[in-house]
């Protein structure tokens, strides 16, 4: 697809053409797995497309980086052997010791434990703020000093919601760059570089991937720079997607519309079960009214996403017998993938913020909503709350 009819074209379209042309050779319609390390050259120097060597470039990752740029609407997308990889090489890329960055107050565990015990070791400074409290990031980010502020919305596993938008504005004021880890949403819900964000991180494990069966990470930028600088740092590092991997990556992105629309429906279903029954105390989600980020996550997403978080009414033990009894939902970390998934995250996910202000509620479950018929669903969750 030529570039001027790739930008006129929907989200679906990019998503099952954009990226790749059929292979000149043979027309193949799917970018073919090119299981290769190293590529002949006719003379040295003599690239053929610019391939050298798989840890810079492969085509099978091309591919997989040029649709996810699309449907991000970015200037570049790059592709990663998980999403901590890509976090981590985005940071290398733009900031250096002595910074200082600011993240969400209730981030992935992995991710507080990156900035927390690895990046600090490096000489990169941190402060936990509320990504819902505009006016507390700010006060967070040190002028002169605060290179990235970071924002997950919706957030894992409390699904707060920040505003894209006005933290860009505070980040781009004080001379800082925004991140957003948009793993929760998705592209398909939430295009955070259309509302002023720098880079948008995935973990392409969760939706992008759809289902469960890879481990993957990317980066998207705005702009050339940025872009020249990732580059150098991903081939430098080499923390890359294998052409396997970004092979079921970018097959698990030609369905993203329509997966993510049932995933919406069935949570929408599960949120209205829950919130009538009488052992659930509490449930969270952005499409609810009373939620404090509703109006919000109106503006910036498409819809609310399929991840569910829910406090039962008997503690901590209560929740793990919930997540326990449930059969057709999985008992298992991750998430965004076609079957259903409940899990603990003080005990499971975010075991690693366990003493730490990001702590998460001991009588917390997270589940991610699959695409399985709704009334199994329901079922399910009534007999593992009874
Ligand atoms: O697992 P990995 O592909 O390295 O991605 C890390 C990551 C980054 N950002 C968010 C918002 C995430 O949720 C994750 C991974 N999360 C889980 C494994 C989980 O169960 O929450």
């Amino acid at each position: 697809m030529t570039q001027e009819h790739q930008n006129k074209s929907g989200f679906e379209t990019r998503a099952i053409h954009a990226g790749y042309e059929p292979d000149v050779m043979t027309g193949a319609v799917i970018p073919p797995i090119y299981a290769t390390s190293t590529y002949k050259q006719d003379g040295v120097g003599g690239m053929r497309g610019g391939y050298e060597y798989s840890r810079s470039a492969n085509p099978t990752r091309t591919a997989l980086e040029g649709v996810i740029a699309a449907l991000e609407g970015g200037e570049r997308g790059f592709a990663f052997a998980s999403g901590l990889a890509a976090e981590d090489t985005l940071v290398r890329a733009l900031c250096r010791p002595g910074d200082h960055v600011v993240i969400p107050d209730d981030a992935y565990g992995g991710t507080f434990r990156l900035f927390d015990k690895v990046e600090q070791v490096w000489g990169l400074a941190h402060s936990p703020a509320p990504v819902s409290d505009v006016a507390a990031v700010t006060a967070a980010i040190r002028p002169g000093e605060t290179r990235i502020v970071w924002v997950e919305t919706p957030t894992n596993p409390l699904l707060n919601i920040g505003d894209i938008e006005a933290l860009a504005n505070v980040a781009h004021d004080a001379g800082a760059l925004l991140v957003v880890d948009n793993t929760f949403a998705s592209p398909y819900l939430q295009q955070p570089l259309g509302l002023g964000a720098d880079i948008v991180v995935h973990s392409t494990t969760k939706y992008c991937g759809g289902h469960s069966d890879v481990v993957g990470g990317a980066l998207v930028v705005s702009d050339l720079d940025m872009a020249e600088k990732v580059a150098f740092h991903q081939n430098s590092m080499g923390a890359v997607a294998g052409p396997f991997d970004a092979f079921l990556t970018h097959r698990g992105l030609k369905t993203l519309g329509v997966r993510m629309d049932r995933h919406c429906d069935n949570a929408e279903k599960v949120v209205a079960f829950l919130e009538d029954h009488p052992k659930v105390a509490d449930v969270i989600y952005p499409g609810l009214a009373a939620h404090p980020g509703h109006d919000v996550a109106k503006r910036q997403m498409k819809r609310f996403g399929g991840i569910v978080s829910f406090r039962v009414t008997g503690g901590e033990q209560h929740a793990l017998d919930v997540c326990a009894k449930a059969e057709v939902f999985t008992l298992g970390e991750s998430l965004g993938g076609v079957e259903s998934l409940i899990e603990h995250p003080g005990r499971m996910t975010h075991a690693s913020v366990a003493g730490t202000d990001l702590e998460v509620p001991a009588d917390l479950i997270r589940l991610s909503v699959g695409i399985e018929t709704a009334d199994d669903l329901l079922a399910d969750l009534d007999r593992a709350l009874a």
